[in-house]
């Protein structure tokens, strides 16, 4: 599909509280979104990179560097550039999976707008809601947090994840599980420990935990399959996952029995369906993650989790949890979960208005 040129728009949007993981706070999404023109449809994407390099190693200026610099001109030069056909394209840049994954999005939203599919159709989905969750950031105080805790419950979110890091882990979850014996509840520790911390994992099993989410390094695969053997609650990656062969691997291995699945982290929505695929055949369960998408990004994800093996409620929560004004129409928590799209493409567009108010700079790249 030809493209007559590419819009890179960068929206402010502040987050309704500080949102503090093991990495940093924020307060304030940057987010990037890319808006693909061509004489058939427009296509939208969302770049997942934060504003500094804490959860990975993207971050939103360099992403917008690489896709101006290194990922449209390729695109523009290519005869007939569609979403099945951009990784061969880019097979010279390694990595920049979170801008790679915007482009592709923006390019495959395009391609199923022209032909009038959703991409819950086109990705395989078999359900039209998903169960939410909600993943609260390190707050100040434990009745702070048992406080969050009960609205996000009170509102029907069907699970909690918690952010851990050294220091504030055991107790808090012994807080949560104390006051809500029966929820699901998992913790996400962002990599912030080290496998001499394995006993003191351990200390979490008795709370019965649905997974830990990331607890080591991302590169240390082997370690969270020596930690697999020591504690008890089931091990989930993040970051480590950065594609199909990656997960693959780390399941041969045993360092995961449950992956969340990131479709900016693993370069787009095409490798995200391969990760579920090699995992369920694996009978590895997955679960939606989030990197606290505006609605374009969100909407994709609802679509993805929507597959056969999301077996975990995802960090899918309503556009309310996180902003007092989203850039699509808002996506509303029903019965603690979310709606599947069922428009063409991601099956919703920023309204112009809003995106006009949130915009902080915009540049149109042409061939
Ligand atoms: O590790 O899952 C993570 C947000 C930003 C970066 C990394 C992560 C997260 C979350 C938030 O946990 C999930 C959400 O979008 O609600
Ligand atoms: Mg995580």
């Amino acid at each position: 599909m030809k493209i007559e040129n590419v819009e890179l728009i960068r929206i402010r949007m502040p987050l309704k509280g500080a949102f503090r993981t093991s990495f940093g706070s924020q307060s304030v999404r940057d987010i990037l979104l890319v808006h693909v023109v061509t004489p058939d449809a427009d296509g939208w994407g969302e770049c997942v990179s934060g504003e500094d390099p804490g959860y990975s190693s993207e971050y939103i200026d360099g992403s917008q560097d690489v896709i101006k610099r290194f990922l449209l001109p390729p695109l523009f030069a290519a005869e007939n550039p569609t979403s099945a056909n951009v990784a061969e394209l880019w097979t010279t840049v390694r990595g920049h999976r979170m801008a790679k994954a915007a482009v592709e999005t923006a390019i495959l939203d395009a391609e199923l707008r022209a032909r009038g599919e959703s991409l819950g159709e086109h990705l395989g989905a078999v359900r039209d809601r998903v169960d939410c969750g909600v993943s609260i950031g390190i707050p100040g105080s434990i009745p702070e947090l048992l406080d969050q805790v009960a609205g996000y419950l009170g509102q029907g979110y069907v699970r909690i994840k918690l952010k851990i890091e050294p220091g504030w882990d055991v107790e808090a979850v012994k807080a949560v599980r104390e006051a809500n014996p029966d929820i699901l509840l998992q913790v996400d520790a962002n990599q912030a420990y080290e496998l001499a911390d394995a006993r003191h994992l351990a200390k979490l099993d008795p709370f019965d935990l649905l997974l830990i989410e990331q607890p080591l390094g991302e590169e240390r695969v082997r370690d969270h399959a020596e930690l697999a053997r020591v504690v008890r609650t089931p091990i989930c990656l993040d970051e480590s996952i950065v594609s199909a062969h990656a997960a693959a691997e780390a399941i041969a291995i045993g360092a995961c029995s449950i992956v969340n699945i990131k479709p900016g982290r693993v370069g787009g929505y095409l490798e995200a369906r391969r990760v579920h695929d090699v995992c369920e055949a694996s009978g590895v369960p997955v679960w939606c993650g989030g990197m606290l998408e505006s609605g374009v990004g969100r909407a994709a994800n609802v679509a993805l989790a929507a597959l056969p093996n999301f077996r975990f409620p995802g960090d899918t929560s309503a556009s309310e949890r996180y902003f007092a004004q989203d850039v699509t129409p808002p996506f509303v928590l029903e019965d603690g979960t979310l709606r599947v799209p069922t428009g063409p493409g991601i099956g919703v567009a920023p309204i112009p208005e809003v995106l006009a108010e949130l915009t902080t700079s915009r540049e149109v790249v042409t061939p």
